[in-house]
């Protein structure tokens, strides 16, 4: 039997706990959670490719993923960050780092220098804790982003909201443009 392949996994797997739960026959719970169980059951209805996949196939998954986009726990499985359903995964609101990084596209930033970091189609703002990270993300949009700083410890006691989505991302609510600044 041909192995699962793990990337297209994982990309099936984000696509039902983060943005479409729905048409996986899925609810998520208040943290984004589903059972691991119902998971498997809709990922295998989805063709003769996906008929095998089990478990050990999840687990290998999380595993191996440098970007620790998921988590299991027990019998239960979530995306840690990304969530574009309606409403909002509820995450503890935790102290940020000092300082946290954003990449984005020179473009994008000539907005967001007067409106600030939105969500956009997300339900929050995703941050890197590292530049490298950041520059990655930022180079999903364009070849020479812009990794902007932002000022977490003065966000956090003036009020901006934030959440830890995996070591390396946090989650934040808006945050305002007096907080940013291009590297
Ligand atoms: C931009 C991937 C105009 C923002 C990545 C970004 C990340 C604004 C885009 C995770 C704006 C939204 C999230 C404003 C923000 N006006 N543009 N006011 N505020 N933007 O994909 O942060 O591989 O929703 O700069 O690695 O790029 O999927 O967010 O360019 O960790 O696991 O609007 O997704 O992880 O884009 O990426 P996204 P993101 P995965």
């Amino acid at each position: 039997m041909a192995a699962v392949p793990r990337e297209r996994l994982s990309r099936l797997v984000s696509h039902a706990l983060r943005h479409e739960p729905g048409r996986y026959g899925l609810e998520l719970d208040a943290e984004g959670w589903v059972p691991v169980a119902r998971l498997l059951a809709a990922v295998r209805q989805r063709g003769p490719q996906w008929s095998t996949v089990d478990r050990g196939d999840l687990e290998a998954m999380v595993a191996t993923s440098a970007k620790r986009r998921h988590e299991i726990d027990g019998d239960r499985i979530r995306a840690r960050y990304g969530h574009s359903v309606p409403g909002r995964v509820t995450r503890p609101a935790a102290e940020p780092p000092a300082v946290l990084f954003h990449g984005t596209s020179p473009r994008a930033w000539a907005v967001i220098r007067d409106e600030g970091l939105r969500p956009m189609g997300r339900q929050y703002v995703h941050l890197s804790a590292d530049v490298a990270s950041a520059e990655q993300v930022g180079r999903r949009r364009a070849a020479s982003p812009v990794v902007l700083v932002v000022d977490a410890a003065r966000a956090h006691a003036s009020g901006v909201r934030f959440r830890q989505g995996n070591e390396a991302v946090w989650l934040a609510d808006e945050v305002p443009p007096d907080y940013l600044r291009p590297r």
